[in-house]
């Protein structure tokens, strides 16, 4: 296992729209272990391959509780199949645009097929923290990040903030 760099905003790499896994083999299995590290070190409750640099469709997620044992879950060539016309809104933050936090509203329940480590298939509804969690995730593979969701007057100051910040660094 390694513990990778999460890669944040202005990284142009966020936008890309990830390829579909092919085959699961070893160098999968290897990402998903690396990414189970840096999710837990971070901490966070989902990350998307995108976010450590790796333009596959392939997302780990753990929602258990801190008193509660781990209960990692892997999705992979992850797609929303139906979304409920009923919205539901949640305070949002992204690991990969640090310390911002925004309230977003999504579909409150959405079916998602997705493959798990052997290969096989699932469809399964999901609702509350967790539907707004797989739908967080989904979009990173799409190249779509939770501000695209805020208004644009809230998104152009976040971008702005770390493109600025950016340039600094580079100064
Ligand atoms: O750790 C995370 N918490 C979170 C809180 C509300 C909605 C979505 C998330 S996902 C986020 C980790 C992350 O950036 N995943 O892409
Ligand atoms: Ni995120």
């Amino acid at each position: 296992m390694a513990l990778r760099e999460i890669i944040t905003l202005p990284d142009r790499r966020l936008r890309l729209k990830s390829e579909p896994v092919k085959r699961i083999d070893a160098g999968i299995r290897k990402l998903v272990d690396d990414l189970f590290e840096t999710m837990y070190a971070a901490p966070g409750i989902g990350l998307a391959a995108i976010q450590i640099g790796v333009a596959k469709r392939v997302i780990t997620m753990d929602l258990s509780k801190k008193e509660e044992d781990h209960r990692p879950q892997v999705f992979i060539n992850a797609e929303v199949t139906w979304k409920s016309a009923e919205k539901s809104k949640y305070e949002e933050g992204c690991l990969s645009i640090p310390d911002f936090y925004e309230e977003v509203e999504r579909p409150a329940q959405v079916k998602v097929r997705y493959l798990d480590l052997d290969g096989q298939e699932h469809e399964i509804e999901a609702s509350g923290l967790f539907a707004t969690c797989l739908q967080h995730e989904i979009d990173h593979i799409n190249g779509v990040l939770f501000i695209d969701h805020i208004s644009k007057l809230k998104r152009d100051r976040i971008t702005k903030k770390f493109a600025k910040a950016a340039r600094k660094v580079e100064a």
